[in-house]
């Protein structure tokens, strides 16, 4: 049986939680709460538009409809045998069933992990043992993989090594035997009334952890943050004012909805909060976005900065009259560079927002009527005034302001510590409660954070964040290596790559087709998968002993650049 999450989450010391009550941060009530609040403010307006769902026919729900397949679906789950407490991993394509699926889950107290639609068997394995996961959620197929195959594989691998009934639940034309058929569990309510008088008496508490969201990576195996209804229900409502996102506002959701960005920056989440409208696209590709925003009317949409650039491009050469609607664009993930920011009104009559965020809490946003240079320039600002911030040297000690250094942080939506990660949570957090984010940054005089570098073993590919340390584990599985560095290699379209230097062990050879398939067979998400090898006699190493990576991202960019100007 899954132990409680409660044994493995961090809380906030009782005096801070009871600050946050006292000074309004923790409003006391459920996510659900406050999306059930908005479908009964517009019970008639558009909460979700999929215009992609069932084979281009499309789906839409107003609130009232959201609201009861929620409550619906909620106690389909339950009927399962799924109970409050329990996790379910959620491996969805953006559409309808991703989101009546998460409020479902939310209304029971089902906590959903939010694992991202490349995810293969390697990082599902890891995560559904050490969330303990009782079900996965998945596509039947999707971008010609059979999702279906792997989560049954996963099934049969942990009921044999547990016991416990795992459910496999899928949406798609093909719900094959032993599934359960989502898009039904997903759909319309028999008896609303019923439904919801079953679930009033059950449901989470507002101190209850509602999502596992998976951190960006710097350790072996990724974590999970819990994130709690009192801290996301702050979390997306601040969020939307700091968007303007309200009632008339409609929020398109094209990159992998589990991101904590798209879900609740304010994404989703923060979008359903106001009575706003949620279209959802499977990806961010310029073509369907455009006429998608057209057809739609969005205002308000979220992308990384690889994607930006692309639409850039797109509309340069197509034209941006289809987005004529999109009032603010919100890029974040990764840094965006000044000359393709300042681009952003021109090209795309839109609004630019730089979010600078984390799945781990702190949230920072340049506001929309901040001047264009700050816009352009900076990652923004926390969004609360109880967020802590400071700048650091290596020993912890604040640097003098405006001086790059270390970001700590601290707040009302900033976890105190991974998900049953006693040791990780030693090294990313300070004894009084700090998160060490990693990033370097610098605060100008009015405030604003410039995101100046990283001091963590990271590659930030197109904003999907890869560890390094977990693509050398990898790496050291195969008997030629003798040593391994996986380093980011500088890229044009997407920021970053995945470079390997490695050292072999005598009289052995190794390619780096030998090394994508040696992962491939592993299981992993190909956006991890290296780009480049590069063989070496031995890696230099720094005072303390390690790896000096500084060195091998100077020679990547060097031998880069060599062969780029032949
Ligand atoms: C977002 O969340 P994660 O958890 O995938 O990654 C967090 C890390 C940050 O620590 C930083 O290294 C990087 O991603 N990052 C940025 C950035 N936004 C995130 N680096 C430079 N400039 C930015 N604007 O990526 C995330 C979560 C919520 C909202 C937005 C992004």
């Amino acid at each position: 049986m899954p132990s409680p999450i409660s044994d493995h989450v961090v809380p906030w010391p009782e005096t801070e939680a009871r600050r946050f009550v006292a000074e309004g941060y923790w409003a006391g009530v459920t996510l659900s709460e406050v999306l059930r609040e908005a479908a009964a403010r517009t019970p008639h307006a558009v909460a979700v538009a999929d215009p992609v769902a069932l084979d281009g026919a499309g789906v839409r729900l107003t609130y009232a409809e959201l609201a009861e397949r929620a409550d619906a679906a909620a106690v389909r789950l339950l009927d399962l045998g799924i109970r409050k407490g329990d996790r379910v991993l959620v491996q969805l394509a953006n559409g309808w069933e991703f989101v009546v699926l998460t409020l479902a889950c939310l209304r029971a107290g089902i906590v959903p992990v939010m694992a991202l639609p490349a995810h293969r068997r390697y990082e599902l394995q890891y995560l559904a043992v050490h969330a303990e996961a009782v079900a996965i959620a998945v596509p039947d197929r999707m971008r010609d993989f059979d999702h279906q195959a792997l989560a049954h594989e996963l099934a049969d691998d942990v009921r044999k090594e547990t016991g416990a009934d795992w459910h496999v639940l899928v949406a798609g034309d093909d719900v094959g035997p032993g599934s359960v058929d989502l898009r039904a569990l997903c759909g319309p309510a028999t008896d609303p009334a019923a439904d919801a008088a079953r679930l009033d008496v059950a449901g989470p508490g507002n101190r209850d952890v509602a999502v596992f969201l998976l951190s960006g990576g710097t350790t072996g195996l990724p974590k999970l943050i819990a994130r709690t209804h009192d801290d996301y229900v702050y979390n997306i409502r601040r969020s939307a004012q700091m968007a303007d996102v309200d009632a008339a506002s409609v929020y398109l959701v094209s990159l992998p909805a589990g991101h904590n960005f798209p879900l609740a920056c304010p994404g989703i989440l923060g979008t359903l909060a106001v009575g706003g409208t949620v279209v959802t696209l499977p990806s961010p590709q310029p073509e369907r976005a455009f006429v998608t925003i057209a057809a739609e009317r969005v205002t308000h949409t979220a992308v990384v900065p690889a994607v930006a650039a692309r639409w850039m491009e797109y509309a340069e050469e197509h034209g941006a009259e289809r987005l004529a609607s999109l009032r603010v664009l919100q890029v974040g993930g990764a840094r965006l560079a000044d000359e393709l920011a300042r681009k952003v009104r021109p090209v795309l009559g839109a609004t630019l927002q730089q979010v600078f965020g984390m799945a781990e809490g702190l949230l920072n946003f340049t506001r929309l009527d901040d001047s264009e240079e700050v816009i352009c320039t900076t990652q923004g600002r926390p969004m609360s005034p109880a967020d802590e911030v400071r700048v650091v040297d290596e020993l912890d000690r604040d640097v003098p302001e405006g001086e790059p250094g270390l970001l700590l942080t601290r707040g009302p939506y900033t976890p105190r510590g991974y998900y049953r990660a006693a040791e990780q949570n030693s090294r990313a957090f300070t004894t009084d409660g700090w998160y060490r984010s990693g990033d370097i940054c610098r605060r100008t005089d009015e405030g604003n954070l410039i995101v100046e570098g990283r001091d963590k073993d990271m590659i930030n590919r197109g904003g999907e964040k890869i560890s390094a340390e977990e693509i050398e584990n990898l790496v050291y599985q195969l008997p030629q290596v003798s040593q391994v560095a996986a380093v980011a290699m500088p890229d044009r379209e997407l920021g970053e790559r995945v470079c390997l230097y490695v050292v072999l062990r005598p009289d052995t050879s190794l390619t780096l087709d030998e090394v994508r398939e040696s992962m491939g067979r592993i299981g992993i998400a190909h956006f991890k998968m290296p780009e480049r090898l590069v063989v070496v006699d031995d890696l230099a190493a720094t005072k303390v002993g390690k790896i000096d990576k500084k060195a091998l991202r100077a020679d990547i960019a060097r031998r880069l650049e060599g062969t780029a100007s032949v």
